[in-house]
């Protein structure tokens, strides 16, 4: 299977995020590629392809903002990298506002995501990898894979958090919409809700977002993925929720996972796109699933086993000491 992963991607890292009433290090670190990138024996670095997908999901004012936000807080004198401290849960989201601190909350939606100065190379060369796997598997691979990291599925048209700034599945599938692939789905399964991406298709009808995860009403991000949420206009009922009880091992986890396909193969895609997250792992220090390294086989031959070329792009996992073993795993069931 051809991988893909930039050195671009390394350099953004920031120092801290902001969890349960006080600073914690960074969970999102370089490290994670770098054992990842052992485990599976190096990728291929990918070409340039351009910012036109990028623009296809993001806004221009949300790209200029991770952009230019980083050297605009700093010249506002701000120490550190920026962060936001007032969030417009008011809903008015498009007022003209004037400084860093207001932009910074409107552009984004929670303190676990600072943003830094590496951070637009980082997430950029993040999108660049997953184009490069689904170009491979739009060129006839059965399967490919983008060491996306920082991760994406958190990050909407025109906000980040939850560690991602561009949303690197969105762009696979909106990638393979634009090269004539009628219906795509998405696959997630990263223990969190992936709510930029379920708010990038909310009211699309050519791209299924099927999602398995904790259950929002107790962990983050919250605010979506409860199991109501299916999605609105011509995009009603091409969402699907998923959510499941802190401490699920295997069994529920691939039935979940089983009910999920069974409706993405109702929809006929062309192509799949999978968020895979390896922080459903028994030992993850940020999350509460009880999957062991030996699963992620098992569940990726029952993806690979519906038959559909697939892109499969890397989000979350931090237990650092298994991550790689764990991708490799999951890679070696397709
Ligand atoms: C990103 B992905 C935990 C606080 C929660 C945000 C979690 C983002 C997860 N210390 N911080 O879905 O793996
Ligand atoms: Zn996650």
């Amino acid at each position: 299977m051809r991988k893909f992963f930039s050195p671009g991607q390394l350099a953004h890292a920031p120092a801290q995020e902001l969890h349960n009433g006080g600073f914690t290090a960074h969970a999102e670190t370089p490290s994670r590629a770098e054992t990842i990138l052992r485990a599976i024996g190096g990728a291929e670095i990918p070409q340039d392809r351009g910012d036109a997908t990028i623009r296809a999901i993001h806004h221009d004012d949300y790209l200029a903002f991770l952009r230019d936000g980083p050297a605009r807080w700093t010249a506002a004198g701000r120490p550190g990298d920026a962060m936001g401290y007032v969030w417009p849960v008011v809903g008015r989201r498009s007022l003209k506002l004037e400084r860093i601190d207001g932009q910074v909350g409107r552009y984004s939606f929670d303190t676990s995501t600072p943003l830094t100065a590496e951070s637009w190379e980082a997430a950029y060369w993040s999108a660049q990898s997953v184009l490069a796997a689904t170009e491979a598997v739009l060129d006839g691979d059965r399967a490919a894979f983008a060491l996306c990291r920082p991760p994406g599925h958190h990050a909407g048209a025109d906000y980040y958090g939850g560690y991602c700034y561009l949303n690197t599945a969105a762009i696979a599938a909106q990638a393979a919409r634009d090269a004539g692939r009628q219906r795509v789905a998405i696959l997630d399964i990263d223990y969190h809700h992936g709510n930029g991406t379920q708010d990038i298709f909310w009211d699309r009808g050519d791209v299924f977002y099927a999602s398995v995860h904790a259950d929002p009403a107790r962990d983050y991000p919250f605010y979506w993925g409860h199991a109501d949420e299916t999605g609105a206009g011509a995009g009603q009922g091409t969402t699907l929720n998923l959510p499941l009880p802190q401490g699920s091992g295997l069994a529920p986890f691939r039935r979940a996972q089983a009910q999920a396909l069974d409706a993405i193969a109702k929809f006929a895609p062309d192509l799949l796109v999978v968020s895979f997250g390896a922080d459903t792992w028994e030992g993850d220090p940020i999350a509460h699933f009880k999957l062991t390294t030996d699963d992620y086989a098992l569940l990726a031959r029952d993806i690979a086993d519906c038959g559909w070329p697939s892109v499969i792009a890397m989000e979350g996992g931090y237990g650092v000491d298994a991550l790689g073993a764990n991708v490799a795993s999951l890679l070696s069931g397709f």
